[in-house]
């Protein structure tokens, strides 16, 4: 499927045939070697990072499937929850239509990162060509995926971003002005700081993006917070980005998980990257 990097692509052929074994595991990631075939047996790898999302991650099952109707594709949710979200992607990951397949990262160090540890471990055991990022709780929506796979194909970029701040895309989601102030002076502290990596891009921090999966393989990350669109921008090596715009909706189910911290996680996570 990776062919000649030179030529336009068709986007992968999607065929709803492979059926996927769920594969879910308590406490531990799954190994490659609980893997079948070969690793790049799928199109496209949908990462979910999950934590306290019982009541969205059945939606999100339904509507990616909805997105990619006779996918080619897995939906892999990385769970830090304590409530009762692991249950359901248990029920979920047995109904093979939707792909599913969950890792449940238990309470202590195997949740290291938080969000981003979650999805740096989600890439560990994903078999797509392609893997898309999103989050568990709808604000990112599940439709705009062929539309992400179909940049990243037509224009062979490595990375799709899916941005906010561009025509087309809004950031009405953000819960009130702060957040949204918040959010911009990020983005402008994170641009002047790696400015070769990051100056073209317009939403170097949106949580929604697509990336080919190899260029993840040689970077060792190392994560913390919410960003895990900076770690990959400015760890993994890449050849063409390309952005889509999207409307960040308002989360409707669930509580938000950002919070201070997570402020001054993202100042330590930069930190790290400067000068690491
Ligand atoms: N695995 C994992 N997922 C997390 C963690 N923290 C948040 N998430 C998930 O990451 C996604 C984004 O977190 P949110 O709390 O929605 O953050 P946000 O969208 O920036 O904030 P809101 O707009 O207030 O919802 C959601 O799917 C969360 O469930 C974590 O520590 N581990
Ligand atoms: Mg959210």
């Amino acid at each position: 499927m990776r062919g000649n990097r030179h030529e336009r692509k068709e986007a992968p052929a999607i065929s709803a045939t492979s059926n996927h074994p769920p594969l879910s595991t308590h406490g531990e990631l799954p190994h490659s070697t609980h893997l079948t075939g070969s690793r790049t047996s799928v199109a496209l790898t949908v990462i979910a990072p999950s934590r306290n999302e019982e009541e969205s991650v059945g939606l999100l099952a339904a509507a990616v499937r909805r997105a990619l109707p006779d996918g080619d594709y897995e939906l892999l949710f990385v769970d830090d929850s304590d409530d009762t979200t692991p249950i359901v992607l248990e029920n979920l990951s047995q109904q093979p239509e939707l792909h599913v397949r969950f890792v449940h990262r238990t309470r202590g160090p195997s949740r290291w990162g938080g969000l981003s540890g979650a999805v740096a471990d989600g890439l560990q055991s994903a078999r797509g060509e392609y893997v898309c990022i999103i989050d568990a709780d709808l604000q990112h929506p599940p439709e705009k995926i062929p539309e992400l796979l179909n940049a990243a194909c037509a224009s062979d970029a490595d990375v799709v971003m899916a941005c906010r701040y561009m025509q087309g895309g809004s950031s009405e989601g953000l819960d009130g002005p702060v957040r949204l102030l918040f959010s911009l002076g990020c983005k402008w502290i994170a641009k002047l700081l790696f400015p070769r990596r990051l100056w073209g891009v317009r939403d170097p921090l949106s949580g929604f993006l697509l990336v080919r999966r190899h260029i993840t393989e040689s970077a060792k990350l190392r994560p913390i917070g919410f960003k895990i669109s900076l770690e990959l921008l400015i760890r993994c090596p890449r050849s063409g980005l390309v952005e889509v715009p999207y409307r960040f909706r308002r989360r409707a189910r669930g509580s938000s998980k950002a919070d201070f911290r997570v402020g001054t996680l993202f100042l330590k996570h930069l930190w790290r990257l400067r000068f690491s």
